[in-house]
């Protein structure tokens, strides 16, 4: 019974420590909100300045792709990759289609959607985002944070959140977008990069070989 109670004694602490500092240390280490510029480890750093609210963005973007180049990463086995990406212009999801998309290391990309900002009601068209192209049919603008808060024609801000399996110590994300027309434009902005696990799992580990120590 004294086993099954320190035991017990040992994962409730070390579950509650993990908790604890795994959400208090996520350590960043990388971020972006493009505010005086782009950072260098973007393959392309034009920057743009939205017309309402005078926030500074990676674009407008057009079709093509820009990538993100981070070396010297922490040892982690996922990598948390969270951003929020303008969708500007008269998009038209599934009819084009206006595909958009992210990647990491050359496989195969963790977001490949399309995205429609009509306003509800012009026209019936879908869009695939949050699902994958082809697949998806869901009314404009599904999942937006905000809706044309940033001043063009038409817009929308996704935020966006992937993590992905990741050891090696660099990373390359690519993200490509395939609005047809010279409108329908993209942007990046409020880039950040978190490694994972972080060293919650060392101090956990380090709790429960003190306590097995104390046991002999
Ligand atoms: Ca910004
Ligand atoms: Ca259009
Ligand atoms: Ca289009």
């Amino acid at each position: 019974m004294k086993n099954r109670f320190r035991i017990a004694l040992v994962a409730g602490t070390t579950v509650a420590m993990l908790a604890l500092v795994g959400h208090a240390s996520a350590d960043l280490i990388f971020f972006d909100d493009f505010e005086g510029g782009a950072d260098p480890a973007w393959s392309d750093g034009g920057t743009d300045v939205t017309p309402v609210g005078q926030r500074e963005f990676l674009g407008r973007l057009h079709d093509g792709a820009v990538s993100l180049t981070l070396s010297d990463l922490p040892p982690h086995t996922e990598l948390g990759l969270s951003f929020d990406l303008f969708v500007i212009g008269l998009w038209d999801g599934n009819e084009s289609p206006d595909i958009w998309g992210a990647s990491a290391d050359g496989g195969l990309p963790f977001i490949l959607t399309t995205f429609r900002n009509e306003t509800p009601g012009d026209g019936d068209g879908f869009q695939a985002y949050p699902d994958f192209w082809p697949g998806g049919e869901h009314p404009a603008r599904t999942g937006a944070s905000e809706n044309d808060t940033l001043g063009y024609d038409a817009d929308a801000v996704y935020h966006l959140s992937y993590t992905i399996p990741h050891t090696a110590g660099d990373v390359v994300y690519y993200f490509f977008g395939f609005p047809d027309l010279a409108e329908e434009d993209w942007g990046l902005d409020n880039v950040s990069v978190t490694p994972e696990p972080c060293t919650a799992v060392l101090i956990g580990l380090g709790v429960v070989s003190l306590f097995s120590r104390r046991r002999w």
